[in-house]
C-alpha cells in the first residue's frame, strides 16, 4: 500500500516503520546548526539551533512503496506515483541586484519557476505544501524587508507559471535562517486537494499593501485525499487575527493565540471535508521560536492546549514579521 508518512524524531512518533527501506524515502528536512546534505536524496538543510530534541534531527518523508528519483535544474525530487517531495536551493549571490529586483527577489522567482517546471515535467500539477527558509528574513535591504522581497519573487513566479494566486494555493511555512542560500522543500500530489482558510484571519493572499507590495501566496492549510485517507498540512501559524499581529511583547499570549488559530483551522477543515475534527494530539507539530530563552513559556502553553503527550519539536528560527515570537506548523490525518 502506498502512503505518505513522516519519520519524526525518535520517541515522538509512535507510527515509526521499523527499518524504513532506503528506496521508500521521498526526502528529508534536516534541522541543526551543522547538518550536512545527503547528495543522494532531496534534502533541505535548515541550519538553525534545535531546542527540543536538542540533538540535530530530521523529518523524513516516506512512502509505503518504492520511489523514483528525478532532477530538473536545481530541483531534485522523488515520487511514488501519488506524492512527490522536492528540494531546491538557490543562492542569491548568483544574481545581480537591479533597481527592478533585489537579488533575493530574483532567487525566489527562479526557485519557484524551477519548482513549477519540475512539477510539470514530472506530471504533478498540485503543489500541496511548501517550506521556505530565507536568510536574514527580517533584515531591511534597499528600504524593503527581505521577507517582502521574497514575496514579490514568489508571486511573480506563480503568475508567470499560470498558477492561481488566491484560493487553491499551497500550505506553507516561511522562516528565517542566519545565512546561506534560500532553501525550499515541497510536497506535490496527483491526488484531489483542498485549500483551507481560517475564518478569523484575513487570507494571506489578501493581506493589505502595508505588509508589502505583493501578498504572500499560501493557504492556511491543505488537505489531500490519498488511498481513502486525508493528509492534512497546517501552515506555519502565528498570533495574527484579521491581518494584525497581536500581543507584541507577550510570548505566552502569542502562543495561546497561535494555538487558537490552529484549532480554528482544524474546525474549518473538518467542516469543508464533512468529517470529524482531527484531534490536536493526532498532530505532529513543529514550533519555531525566535528567542531560545522563550522555549519554557512556549512549551507551557503548547502542553496546556495540546496536552502533555503532544508530538512537538522546537527549533530556534526567525518568524516573518519582526514582532512575532513564535510560529507553529502541524501535519496529521
Ligand atoms: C502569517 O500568517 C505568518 O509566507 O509562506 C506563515 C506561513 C507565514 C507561511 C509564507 C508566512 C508564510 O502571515 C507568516
Amino acid at each position: 500500500m502506498s502512503a505518505l508518512g513522516v519519520l519524526w524524531p525518535q520517541g515522538l512518533d509512535q507510527a515509526l516503520p521499523q527499518d524504513l527501506p532506503a528506496d521508500q524515502v521521498l526526502g528529508e528536512l534536516r534541522f541543526g546548526k551543522d547538518v550536512l546534505r545527503d547528495a543522494g536524496l532531496p534534502c533541505v538543510l535548515v541550519r538553525v539551533p534545535t531546542l527540543l530534541p536538542e540533538q540535530p534531527w530530521r523529518a523524513v518523508w516516506w512512502s509505503g512503496t518504492q520511489v523514483t528519483a528525478g532532477q530538473h535544474g536545481a530541483v531534485s525530487y522523488r515520487h511514488d506515483g501519488h506524492m512527490l517531495f522536492g528540494a531546491v536551493r538557490v543562492d542569491e549571490a548568483e544574481f545581480a541586484p537591479s533597481s527592478e529586483a533585489s537579488a533575493l527577489q530574483q532567487a525566489a522567482e527562479q526557485a519557484y519557476r524551477e519548482i513549477f517546471a519540475a512539477l510539470q515535467l514530472a506530471g504533478y500539477p498540485g503543489l500541496f505544501r511548501v517550506w521556505n527558509f530565507i536568510p536574514a528574513i527580517n533584515r531591511i535591504d534597499e528600504g524593503i524587508e527581505r521577507y517582502r522581497q521574497f514575496n514579490i519573487g514568489r508571486q511573480l513566479a506563480f503568475a508567470a507559471c499560470g498558477q492561481a494566486l488566491t484560493g487553491r494555493v499551497p500550505a506553507a511555512s516561511a522562516l528565517g535562517v542566519t545565512d546561506g542560500a534560500l532553501e525550499i522543500g515541497f510536497i506535490a500530489t496527483r491526488c484531489e486537494m483542498l485549500a483551507v482558510e481560517n475564518p478569523r484571519q484575513v487570507s494571506a493572499y489578501h493581506y493589505p499593501q502595508r505588509y508589502g507590495p505583493r501578498s504572500p501566496t499560501f493557504s492556511r492549510a491543505a488537505v489531500a485525499r490519498h488511498d481513502g485517507q486525508d493528509v492534512l498540512f497546517i501552515s506555519g501559524t502565528a498570533s495574527i487575527v484579521g491581518h494584525e499581529s497581536l500581543h507584541h511583547d507577550d510570548v505566552e499570549a502569542q502562543t495561546a493565540e497561535t494555538l487558537t488559530n490552529i484549532e480554528m483551522v482544524l474546525d474549518e477543515s473538518a467542516r469543508l471535508l464533512g468529517s470529524e475534527r482531527t484531534a490536536p494530539d493526532a498532530l505532529a507539530c513543529l514550533a519555531y521560536v525566535r528567542a531560545a530563552g522563550d522555549l519554557p513559556r512556549v512549551r507551557l502553553q503548547v502542553q496546556r492546549v495540546l496536552g502533555g503527550d503532544a508530538r512537538v519539536c522546537y527549533v530556534e528560527a526567525d518568524v516573518c514579521r519582526a514582532e512575532l515570537k513564535v510560529e507553529i506548523e502541524a501535519s496529521g490525518g
